[in-house]
């Protein structure tokens, strides 16, 4: 049985030595050096370049260095016997949360506003609404292991918060609103948005014109969830009319994102590199260890993903 590293860009020399130390018994090896094809069993996968999964005929588990899983299902060739796990971390929704919180209180309180003061060097405490965090609504798109955390954590700063998911949710203190009919419920009682869904056929571009449309005038965006769900040609347009007010993006159609894309220096918008939150190894290579070993005792996946619903 071994274990093959796939993930170009990513150390993965560290993800081997985290391996080694939960269980020296492994095989662990980093591809390209993959050696006989045939011995691999498991895959530690981030952003596999298309087809290469495809040549390990006895793959049992490709599991996902991240959250998401798009980066694997965009793969034509991607094996169809084999199952896929993802990372669910405390640690990773930890940074998540942070990474919300900190966005959101920056609009909550009018930072990037101040910031243009600052550079103006203007004095002026009387120019900014006065806001209580119960008068603010934020809306969350995806309800799931992030957007339950960061939905929880706006509440205990006693925001008004709404989420959206594809199923029906009951969460303390949290109005939840699913399928195509809530998003619209949603979008109209939402003065700042976070998408923090999974990108799959039916949420890609789903950030749009028509979307911006349905928040009231001058609403805030934040994603943190993958660029494949902002069509970004919309978003110049809705922030320079006013339709929305700012937007945060950590995620973006082309990653890196290119030198001479108009996000880099609008004053509208924030640009962080794809790192709201960032798996650790040293945490998540412990529970792959323990999802291998519950594979190979007969025991159910964990962090299984429904290939059929993308996530
Ligand atoms: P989960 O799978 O736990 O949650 C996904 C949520 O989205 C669920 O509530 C699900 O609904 C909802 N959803 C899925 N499809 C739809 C749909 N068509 N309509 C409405 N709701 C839908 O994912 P996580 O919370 O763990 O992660 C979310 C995403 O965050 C990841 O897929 C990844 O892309 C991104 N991410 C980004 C990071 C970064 O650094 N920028 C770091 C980590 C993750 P239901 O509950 O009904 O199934
Ligand atoms: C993830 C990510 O999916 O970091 O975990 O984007």
């Amino acid at each position: 049985m071994a274990v093959l590293i796939i993930a170009p860009g990513l150390k993965a020399d560290w993800w081997a030595r985290e391996l080694h130390e939960q269980n020296p018994a492994f095989d662990v090896r980093i591809w390209p050096d993959a050696g006989d094809p045939d011995d691999i069993d498991y895959a530690l996968a981030w952003k596999p370049p298309p087809g290469v999964l495809a040549s390990f005929p006895n793959l049992k588990v490709v599991f996902s260095l991240g959250a998401g899983v798009d980066h694997l299902l965009i793969d034509p060739d991607f094996p169809p016997h084999s199952r896929i796990s993802r990372v669910v971390d405390p640690y990773l929704t930890a940074g998540m949360v942070e990474y919300v919180l900190l966005h959101v209180l920056r609009y909550h309180k009018n930072q990037p506003a101040l910031d243009d003061q600052q550079r103006a060097r203007v004095w002026d405490d009387r120019a900014h609404e006065l806001k209580q965090a119960d008068e603010r609504r934020i809306g969350i798109l995806g309800l799931g292991e992030l957007g339950q955390a960061a939905a929880r954590a706006l509440v205990a700063l006693e925001f008004d918060v709404a989420g959206w998911s594809r199923s029906p949710k009951t969460i303390a203190d949290v109005q939840c609103f699913h399928g195509s009919a809530g998003l619209n419920d949603l979008l109209a009682r939402t003065d700042i948005l976070v998408c923090l869904l999974p990108l799959t056929p039916e949420t890609e571009n789903i950030l749009c014109e028509e979307l911006f449309a349905r928040l009231p005038e001058g609403a805030y965006l934040i994603n943190a969830a993958r660029g494949g769900h902002l069509v970004e040609d919309d978003l110049i347009p809705a922030l320079e009319s006013g339709q929305l007010g700012q937007a945060t993006l950590d995620v973006f159609q082309t990653e890196p994102l290119p030198d001479n894309h108009p996000f880099w220096g609008h004053r509208q918008i924030t640009v962080t590199p794809h790192n709201a939150s960032i798996t650790d190894p040293r945490s998540v290579a412990r529970q792959i260890v323990e999802g291998i070993t519950a594979v190979e005792d007969g025991n159910p996946l964990p962090n299984a993903v429904d290939r059929k619903l993308g996530y």
